[in-house]
């Protein structure tokens, strides 16, 4: 039986897909079991849902009385977000450095960075999110890993080519995470048969592609370890290959850019878009230009490439990229 899942149960679900704390992931579950449809095709999901709250609620209370946390907070920036993760010694650290301005140490050792770093990664007229973070083994896993990961929009899986061991860390971490409920994938979406598996999208960063031998290795892993992403040949140290994984992680992104243009102006802003996730609606803009605006909004007019310069629009108007919007409020 189709279950005719409403759009407000599946942003909750969206929501809950990217919590990136327990207390998160309980809220948008406890919305889920309020917004589905309660009739014979939803039975399973709804008490899948009940079952998951139940844990959660007992693991959270279990925290709570040990006193620990297992999550951190990296408040979001930019157009999005991506996540570096990896095995020791793997580049990650250097990869933050080439691609944004922060300055994270690098060293020769494994285990160099002991907590995640922020830095933004310019594309054009845009910034973008990116998060260095310590290694991952087989054997081990910060905690708050998960939440970085699920909250993110994209994983940059980052694999050095620059010895054999580095193949076999790679792996590891793939293994580490297909044990846990945050997993790697081609692109972002909730198991269908267990709703508590999240699946964040994610790029394979090939580095260290200067290294002797480095091609010949990219080849065996993917041999040994045949993943659906999309394979990116880097150097983090000597540049090779930075400019198109730039555009990739922006692509990955989705996002359009909007800009706006006062009214009583001739000229737009064009120094600083807004950015929606494609597909969304003027109403995401408003939102981001003003609190006011979503309920004040009474036309937009649009300059783009799929529309007439000028075109009169409601708030339900699906921006292209680089679209042109002048408000107009109530
Ligand atoms: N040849 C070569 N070496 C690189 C490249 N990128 C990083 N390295 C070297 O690899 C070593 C580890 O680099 P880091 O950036 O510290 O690696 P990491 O993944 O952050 O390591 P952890 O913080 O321990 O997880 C350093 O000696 C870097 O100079 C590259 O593109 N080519
Ligand atoms: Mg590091």
């Amino acid at each position: 039986m189709p279950a005719n899942l409403t759009p407000q149960y599946l942003k909750a679900e969206e929501q809950y897909r990217r919590a990136s704390t327990p207390e998160e992931e309980l809220r948008w579950l406890q919305v889920m079991l309020s917004e589905i449809p309660k009739h014979k095709g939803t039975e399973k999901l709804q008490s899948d849902l009940k079952t998951k709250i139940s844990r959660l609620k007992k693991e959270l209370q279990s925290q709570k009385k040990s006193g620990r946390r297992s999550s951190l907070r990296i408040p979001r920036q930019g157009a999005g977000t991506a996540v570096l993760v990896g095995g020791p010694n793997a580049g990650k650290s250097q990869l933050l450095r080439a691609l944004t301005r922060a300055t994270p140490e690098v060293a020769p050792w494994p285990f160099t960075t002991q907590k995640p770093l922020p830095g933004m990664m310019p594309w054009e007229d845009v910034m973008v999110q990116l998060i260095d973070t310590p290694p991952v083994t087989r054997d081990h896993m910060e905690p708050y890993m998960h939440g970085l990961i699920r909250g993110a929009d994209l994983v940059l899986l980052v694999l050095g080519l620059a010895e054999d061991e580095e193949l076999e860390a790679a792996q590891g971490v793939l293994e580490k995470l297909a044990t846990t409920k945050t997993r790697l994938a081609a692109r972002s979406y909730l198991d269908e048969n267990d709703i508590g598996i999240s699946y964040t999208k994610t790029l394979l960063v090939a580095n260290k592609i200067d290294a002797p031998e480095a091609s010949g290795r990219l080849e065996l892993f993917l041999e040994l370890c045949p993943v659906e992403f999309p394979v990116y040949r880097v150097s983090a140290l000597q540049g090779q290959g930075l400019e198109e994984l730039r555009q990739a992680i922006y692509r990955a992104l989705d996002v359009v850019r909007v800009y706006t243009k006062e009214p009583s102006a001739k000229k737009p802003d064009l120094e600083r878009p807004f950015t929606i996730k494609r597909g969304r609606t003027l109403r995401d803009v408003a939102a981001q230009v003003h609190k006011d605006f979503v309920e004040k909004f009474k036309f937009a007019k649009v300059w783009g490439s799929k529309v007439h310069d000028g075109t009169v629009v409601k708030d339900d108007y699906v921006p292209e990229d680089r679209d042109i919007v002048e408000f107009h409020i109530a």
